[in-house]
């Protein structure tokens, strides 16, 4: 059992990706080239000499509609954990309202993108998509569970928009990508927040870590798979959402001190919750 050790994360991913990715697209074809056009390396995000999606039509309006209303959302919830989380650790509550404004900032901007395409966003839709987590996240806080709440915000929610927001870059319209530019630093700002925390505290959070992985991480996959489409429209592949995000989820675990073969552990609940 003790042999096999992956001596780098493109390894892990290797190893991951391909079962993941068989779980989650069904009889998909999208590796397969139909139009003649020159293959790109597998797994990176569109190159931006490709062509553009037609923003001023009604199919990429409606995917944006709701792709947009779940980045609001995410960004409106992130704000509020960020208070939330500042209840629980009181000492860190300056910086967490300061990071908590930075999402309202995200918000703002989004909304303006929104605003830029002539779309509106379907809130109700997005409330929906992030129940799962924000239950989760609600119950951890009542239950005065730091360590499971900052996993939920600022590993698993970060890290899922790191991931979109680097892949939608090279396909957003001009003033949508300026602007999502701008956000995806502060996202690191904000995982980087948690790793700390969890690193400094490594040894005392290992267990409830462990669990809130393999009670959260199946309802990220589960959000990616239903964004999937619509991100498609949007001309973002499941693929590279799927990749970037388990790049970042797994270099801030391993920053925060679990070993390759601890990861590869936890990134396999993903296949099986
Ligand atoms: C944390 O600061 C914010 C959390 C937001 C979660 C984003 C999820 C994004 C899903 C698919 C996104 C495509 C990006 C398009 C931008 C309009
Ligand atoms: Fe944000
Ligand atoms: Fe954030």
């Amino acid at each position: 059992m003790a042999q096999c050790d992956y001596s780098s994360r493109q390894t892990l991913i290797a190893v991951v990706m391909p079962t993941l990715e068989s779980l989650t697209t069904s009889g998909s074809t999208t590796d397969v080239e139909t139009n003649g056009a020159v293959s790109g390396v597998p797994g990176t995000p569109a190159m931006s000499d490709e062509a553009l999606p037609d923003f001023t039509s009604a199919t990429y309006k409606d995917a944006y509609s709701r792709i947009n209303a779940i980045v609001i959302e995410g960004e409106q919830e992130a704000h509020d954990n960020y208070i939330s989380l500042g209840t629980l650790i009181p000492d860190q509550a300056d910086e967490l309202a300061r990071l908590a404004r930075m999402e309202l900032k995200h918000l703002k901007g989004f909304t303006a993108c929104a605003a830029n395409l002539g779309v509106d966003a379907d809130m109700p839709f997005a409330r929906e998509f992030f129940t799962p987590l924000r239950d989760n996240f609600q119950s951890a806080l009542g239950e005065g569970k730091v360590v499971t709440c900052l996993l939920i915000q600022s590993l698993l929610i970060e890290a899922f928009a790191i991931a979109a927001y680097h892949i939608y870059i090279p396909v957003a319209d001009p003033f949508a990508r300026r602007i999502t530019e701008a956000v995806v630093k502060d996202e690191y700002t904000h995982l980087n927040y948690g790793q700390e925390w969890l690193k400094a505290n490594f040894e005392a959070s290992r267990v409830e870590l462990e669990q809130a992985n393999r009670d959260n991480l199946p309802h990220v996959r589960r959000m990616l798979e239903g964004v999937a489409a619509d991100a498609a429209v949007l001309q973002m592949e499941k693929e590279d959402l799927i990749e970037d995000f388990l790049i970042a989820y797994q270099e801030a675990l391993t920053e925060i001190g679990f070993s390759t073969r601890e990861i590869a552990r936890m990134a396999a609940a993903a296949l099986v919750g």
